[in-house]
């Protein structure tokens, strides 16, 4: 057992939007962090996992006091941890005055409610407390519904037995849950109903976002989406770049909505940047699920300016699980470009080992506005090949534009009228200066 964290002070309350798992924020709540291995080997690996389960605990509002790894050949499909382990950890419970246990390994709904049973303290496991910070966090319409959504599809199976939890341990973590979550268990058939309605709602939300994108595919500018790990400093770039004034700071998903600015290169083309949630290690399968609408902006762009903190002891990490988020959404086979960030405080030898893995990802501090250029000239390489479709109405007096049209590009319709030459032309978007004051519609 290591005692890592105990002198944290409790922090003023949190505002909620929406119910949520754990209410680990409503008040600082003492957490026992509890990691689980099974590999021989792995331990280093879970208990950097286990660091920032840590991390993610501080974010949902509660306090970090004591860790524990467990090494096991199988899990125990009762404890997970074994009998004997529970009992071990019950005690620890007891000793630290602890209000909720923080697993870090996803439970069952059966293990989660025997090991309540038995530490007499709430359990969650790292979806939970990831789908709590959501709902912490979410501020739109659509991030709200979609948290919702997630919360439900996760909550769904687990009702029976928090009812059960509920009636027996009065004062605990449970019975500070919102009416509204009272409710929600006692009624499956009204779940059922509100996740239905959810997605209904988002089904639209999605429409209007599709047909914004589809005005911007129009106004043939191409897209360039920050994606990275969560804390990378994806909004601090966008602050940086487009004065976008998005909320950065030193937390744990910070940002949920995506965000789109206006960004003009050196070289005077302009491009749209757009910043979303950040990823981390298992992003829940509901949560990636619920925020496929807010994701579509990922997957409909042109290149992805993959953010690395890399300050981080083990970026490569951090990299590896937000291409495994990617591969998950649809978005694994878009242009990729590495951005290593924070250089002001990354170790040397570690940004060194980087460039020489990735000789073409860019070095960056967002914070200090360093490598910007090099970062705005490898954006502009990335999408010179990006083709745009866009409709010209080129007047009789310059017909060679219309030559120059036909040359660099493919003229996918010509007709001519009165005002002159009418030409839909697809074209590689570094070659459109010559054209932009023809440009229509
Ligand atoms: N030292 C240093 N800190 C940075 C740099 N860029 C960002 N940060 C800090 O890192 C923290 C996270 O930055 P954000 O821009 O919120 O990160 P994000 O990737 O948008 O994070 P989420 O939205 O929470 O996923 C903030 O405290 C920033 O000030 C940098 O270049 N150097
Ligand atoms: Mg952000």
């Amino acid at each position: 057992m290591t005692d890592r964290d105990e002198s944290k002070p409790r922090g003023r309350q949190r505002r909620r939007l929406t119910a949520t798992v754990t209410d680990l924020g409503v008040v600082r709540q003492r957490a026992l962090l509890v990691g689980v291995y099974f590999r021989q080997g792995a331990s280093a690996e879970a208990e950097r996992s286990l660091d920032e389960l840590g991390l993610l605990t501080t974010s949902a509002g509660a306090d970090p006091v004591e860790f524990e790894l467990v090494k096991r050949d199988a899990p125990d499909s009762a404890y997970f941890i074994g009998t004997g382990k529970a009992e071990e950890l019950a005690a620890v419970v007891r000793a630290y005055d602890i209000d909720v246990v923080v697993f870090d390994n996803a439970l069952t709904p059966a293990q989660q409610r025997n090991l309540q049973k038995k530490f007499e303290v709430d359990v969650v496991d790292r979806e939970a407390l990831i789908l709590d910070i959501f709902a912490q966090h979410a501020s739109s319409r659509a991030g709200s519904l979609q948290v919702e959504l997630a919360l439900l599809r996760y909550n769904l199976p687990r009702l029976r037995g928090k009812g059960i939890e509920l009636s027996r341990q009065q004062g605990g973590i449970g019975a500070k849950r919102g009416p509204g979550e009272t409710k929600l268990e006692t009624d499956r058939r009204r779940i059922a109903s509100r996740i239905s309605r959810l997605e209904s709602e988002l089904t639209d939300l999605k429409r209007i976002r599709q047909t914004q994108s589809k005005s911007r595919r129009r106004n043939e500018m191409p897209v360039a989406s920050l994606v990275g790990y969560t804390n990378a400093g994806k909004s601090t770039l966008l602050n940086l770049l487009t004065d976008a004034h998005v909320l950065a700071e030193d937390q744990l998903f910070s940002t949920l909505d995506s965000t789109i600015r206006r960004y003009t290169l050196p070289d005077g083309r302009a491009i749209l940047l757009s910043d979303t949630v950040g990823f981390v290690r298992r992003l829940p399968h509901h949560l990636v699920e619920a925020f496929r609408s807010t994701l579509d902006e990922v997957v409909g762009a042109s290149l992805l300016l993959h953010l690395v903190d890399a300050s981080d002891s083990e970026p490569e990490e951090q990299i590896t699980a937000v291409r495994e988020v990617l591969t998950q959404i649809g978005a694994g086979s878009i242009p990729e470009l590495l951005v290593f960030n924070k250089a002001d405080e990354a170790d040397p030898v570690v940004l060194a080992r980087l460039g020489n893995l990735h000789p073409d990802g860019v070095v960056i501090s967002a914070l200090q506005g360093e490598g910007i250029d090099d970062l705005a000239e490898a954006i502009g390489s990335h999408l010179k090949e990006h083709l745009a479709t866009v409709r010209l109405e080129i007047p009789y007096s310059r017909a060679d534009l219309v030559a120059a049209a036909h040359r660099q590009g493919e003229v996918l319709a010509e007709k001519h009228d009165e005002h002159g030459s009418v030409l839909e032309v697809r074209l590689a978007s570094g070659r459109l200066e010559p054209f932009r004051q023809f440009v229509v519609g």
